[in-house]
């Protein structure tokens, strides 16, 4: 409403609005109603200022502008949307009751309880779901879970507001359980422990003996298998293909190996910790009369007579040759000996006239030169006569308690 105390046409006044949403609408003399020009979203915008200008039609027309303020009043128009389509989650097996598993969660711009959230699961038919949501989107397990039971739990939830009429929306939940080594591998065949297993060779037969087979309720390392053998081939008779379970005979099958064989496989897991199971298997076996009759141990007694006489060569070598050494010297300490007494009476008068020639030149002493001649040209000696020549080719001072190092000739 607008008022103007003038009388006439400087009474009479006109209001507008310039505003693209609002207008104004007049109600008679001096009272208009603002209206939408459109629909407003208090989502998009909750508060408007609108500038109302009022006129009269006086000379000069008087004006007066005044600001409305229009709130806008928020109804539940907006549905609660969940962020994602689908939530996906992974836990492991084997956790304690109540183990969390993830959140869900949703928006609602609405105010108040028009936008209040509250999550609950979507419960389709009778399914015994183990798991529980909170109403603010929590959810967690119920139970112990067992991925060898269950490895996939898909299922939907359910969001609503809290507005009247209430508007909700669903979405997907995809649980993944992860695996624990919480199985031991066992063996399916043989199919029983113990077990007995005749085996009938003959010499054209292949080394394939048999595969053993196992099992494991966990997936991928939990659920690889190694096989072995560990008790029973003390003859090393038989090998296992560690990944196949194939059973061979590991070597040639002799006369003598036939028999009964109390064989102990283990499979185990590659898992942590690692979990094993063992069998029992009573191997018989029967070999044909074609088969070779020398022992499995022959070619190792062979080998190592081969080896032992091998050693009685080289150790008889060592003594004779250790032998022939030492006969070798004694014979030439003999000789030795008995040159020098010869070459002792036979350089005695040689050295002393030697000594006459060489005492000018090197002094000397007589009775050093027996010795050095014996040493030095002991072998010419006896071929040539007693008097002779000495050349030195150092001087005597530098042979005192030295090898000597000169050579001599005797003419
Ligand atoms: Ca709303
Ligand atoms: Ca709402
Ligand atoms: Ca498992
Ligand atoms: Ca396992």
């Amino acid at each position: 409403m607008v008022t103007d105390n003038d009388v006439g046409q400087n009474g009479e006044v006109s209001c507008n609005v310039k505003h693209v949403t609002f207008k104004l609408q007049s109600m008679g003399s001096k009272e208009y109603k603002i209206i939408l020009n459109k629909p407003v979203d208090r989502e998009t915008q909750g508060h408007y200022n609108i500038p109302v200008s009022c006129q009269d039609k006086g000379l000069p027309p008087l004006k007066s502008v005044k600001s409305l303020s229009i709130q806008v009043t928020d109804i539940n128009d907006v549905q609660p949307q969940f962020t994602k389509d689908t939530f996906q989650f992974l836990t492991y097996e084997n956790k304690d009751k109540d183990f969390p598993i993830g959140f869900v969660n949703a928006t609602d711009p609405d105010l108040e309880s028009a936008g209040q959230l509250t999550y609950s699961l979507l419960r389709k038919e009778k399914s015994n779901l183990p798991f529980l949501i909170t109403s603010y989107g929590f959810i967690s397990a119920t139970m112990s879970l067992d991925r060898e039971k269950q490895d996939v739990y898909k299922f939907e939830v359910f969001v609503k507001d809290n507005g009247s009429p209430s508007l909700n929306d669903t979405a997907n939940v995809v649980v993944e359980i992860l695996d624990q080594n919480d199985n031991a591998p066992y063996f399916t065949y043989p199919s029983s422990d113990p077990y007995t297993l005749n085996v009938q060779y003959h010499p054209q037969s292949k080394s394939d003996i048999t595969v053993l087979r196992a099992s494991d309720g966990d997936s991928g390392n939990n659920a690889f298998l190694r096989y072995a053998i560990i008790q029973g081939n003390d003859k090393q008779l038989f090998s296992m293909n560690s990944h196949s379970g194939a059973l061979s005979f590991s070597r040639q099958v002799y006369l003598n190996d036939a028999g009964s064989y109390e064989l102990v496989f283990v499979v185990k897991d590659s898992g942590s910790p690692v979990q094993s199971s063992t069998t029992s298997v009573t191997l018989v076996l029967a070999v044909s009369n074609e088969t070779s009759p020398m022992s499995k141990s022959g070619p190792l007694q062979s080998s190592g007579r081969v080896h032992m006489t091998w050693v009685i060569i080289i150790v008889s070598s060592a003594v004779i040759i250790s032998v022939a050494i030492v006969v070798s010297i004694t014979l030439c300490i003999m000789k030795c000996i008995k040159h020098r007494d010869n070459t002792a009476a036979a350089t005695k008068n040689t050295a002393y006239q030697a000594e006459g020639q060489l005492q000018n030149k090197y002094k000397v002493q007589s009775r050093t030169l027996p010795k050095l001649l014996l040493k030095c040209s002991r072998p010419v000696l006896g071929q040539y006569p007693r008097v002779g020549n000495f050349n030195f080719i150092e001087k005597y001072s530098k042979f005192q308690g030295l090898e000597p190092t000169l050579s001599s000739s005797l003419e």
